[in-house]
Order: structure tokens, then sequence, then C-alpha cells
């Protein structure tokens, strides 16, 4: 097994899983060159729509300042889809062994990844969240992501802070967010430290947040997101997506009708 007994009982309790090197240093310079050349406009392979700006610089013209666009994009995602490189990184088995032991089914699809590139000086926070809780159309909610750390990621510029044990207590409602993050039972939250081409694993509903870079390096971490092949998609059958920015890719996108990313094992007809 790709985890010990003790890993899963830790994930089982606490929500999360700080884990160990994935990424070979070959590996890892790769996908660091490859996020810079997306995201910097030198491939474009990737629809336009699923590269994110900091709000600061959202409608404004960038185009003609190529070489510092690479300084003001907050996230890109989908990317599996469209780029070898991290299509491999989302397919490692190092990566995947560990989320099969954690989901505990063999069936197992993407349903998007995220490259938060976290950029010097200008990174801002994601605030506390939970996953699933943005996903209601999934059922079961029984998503695993899994988050690498392109660049050492550090305190100082914006690691993940995770709540320990936050899973159990189910979806919380978004606009209640911040008052029950106040709440003075809510304490120790955990910063999780990760050197580059390691990685965490998260369940879907565990509450973590990330904090601003306003340091002179750059903080590029990928999520991955896993759900079980089983999982059903309450939105499937209709255009309507209750996740904005993580929707759906058009069937011009994908080069037919879409289905999410088969990672491993066998998908299920009507399922995601
Ligand atoms: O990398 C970040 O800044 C945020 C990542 C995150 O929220 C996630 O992996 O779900």
């Amino acid at each position: 097994m790709s985890i010990t007994q003790n890993d899963k009982e830790f994930f089982e309790k606490y929500g999360y899983l700080k884990y160990k090197q994935v990424l070979s240093d070959d590996e890892l310079s790769t996908a660091q060159k490859r996020s810079e050349d997306i995201a910097l406009g030198n491939l474009t392979h990737v629809p336009e729509r699923f590269i994110q700006l900091e709000a600061e610089f959202r409608d404004k013209d960038v185009t003609d300042e190529k070489t510092i666009r690479l300084d003001k994009v907050r996230k890109m995602t989908h990317l599996a889809y469209f780029d070898d490189v991290i299509k491999s990184i989302a397919k490692n088995p190092k990566i995947v062994d560990v989320v099969e032991a954690l989901m505990g089914t063999p069936n197992i699809k993407l349903y998007t990844d995220q490259l938060m590139m976290k950029p010097r000086f200008h990174g801002t926070v994601t605030g506390w969240h939970q996953d699933s809780a943005s996903w209601p159309n999934f059922v079961p909610q029984k998503a695993v992501s899994c988050w690498v750390a392109l660049d050492d990621a550090t305190v100082e510029n914006g690691c993940m802070t995770v709540l320990p044990g936050s899973h159990k207590w189910g979806p919380i409602n978004h606009d209640l967010k911040d008052v029950f993050m106040a709440h003075p039972d809510i304490s120790d939250p955990k910063p999780i430290e990760i050197k580059a081409g390691h990685c965490m694993f998260h369940d879907g509903l565990n509450l973590h947040k990330t904090g601003a870079n306003t340091t002179p390096n750059r903080r590029r971490g990928l999520a991955l997101h896993y759900l079980p092949s089983e999982t059903i998609d309450l939105t499937i059958n209709s255009n309507q997506n209750s996740t904005g920015e993580t929707s759906r890719l058009t069937e011009e996108e994908f080069g037919g009708p879409f289905r999410y990313m088969l990672i491993r094992g066998k998908e299920f007809p009507g399922r995601i």
C-alpha cells in the first residue's frame, strides 16, 4: 500500500495528510517551465477563459506586457484537459495510489485542476473554504484533493493552512463561514509548509485557506481534485453549472461530448 495504516487513520481523523516527494527534480522543472509558458502566453493551447489574473489586473490590457504577465496570473484551471505535462501529474501513480487508498475506490476521475500561481508580491489570500461545498451538484460528496507544491511553500509565501478535523462538520453555508471561523471553539489552524515536488492531500470537506504572498518569490501549487467515478452529477443533463469557473468544458473545447477525465479503473453510464 502507498500509505501506512497510520496515514490512513490520520487522514480519516484530521481530513488532511502531508505527504512526500511525488515529482522528480526533472518532472518538477518541466512543470515549472510549462506553468510559465502557459501563463506568459508562449503556449496557447489552454483557452484564455481558464486563465485568471489577480483581481487588481483584471479588465486591464496586459497583452503588451508579456514579460511581466507571469506576475499577474492568479490561477489556471482545467490544464490537465489541454496539457500533457499537467495531465501526466494528474495521472502520476505516486499520487493516484494514495487517492485510491484514501477514497476507497479503484474508479477515479479528475474533476478539475487549479494551478494557483500565487505571484510574487501580488499573490492574494484564498479565504477559508471547503472545496466540496462549492460543488453541491456532486453526490455523494467524496472528493479527495492533492496539492502539489511547484515551489517551496512557506507561511510567508502563502502555504496551505488547514483546520484539522473540520471535514467531519459537513458542508458549511458559505455566507456564514466567516461567522463560523470567528467562533471561539474554532482554533488551531495548521499551516502546512511543503517542499517543491512534495504534496499533501485533503478531504473535499476540510476547511483550508492560503495566505497572501508578499515575498519576492512565486508560490505555485497544483491542486488536483479527484472524485469517485461512481459520483452522480446532478447537472449532467443541463447546461446549468453551479460551479462557475470549474464548469465543464464545451464540446468544442473538449472535441466532443464532455466527460470528466478517467484517471484509473472504469466509468459508469449516467455518472460523471
Ligand atoms: O493554492 C492555493 O492558493 C489554494 C488551493 C486550494 O484552495 C485548494 O487546493 O483547494
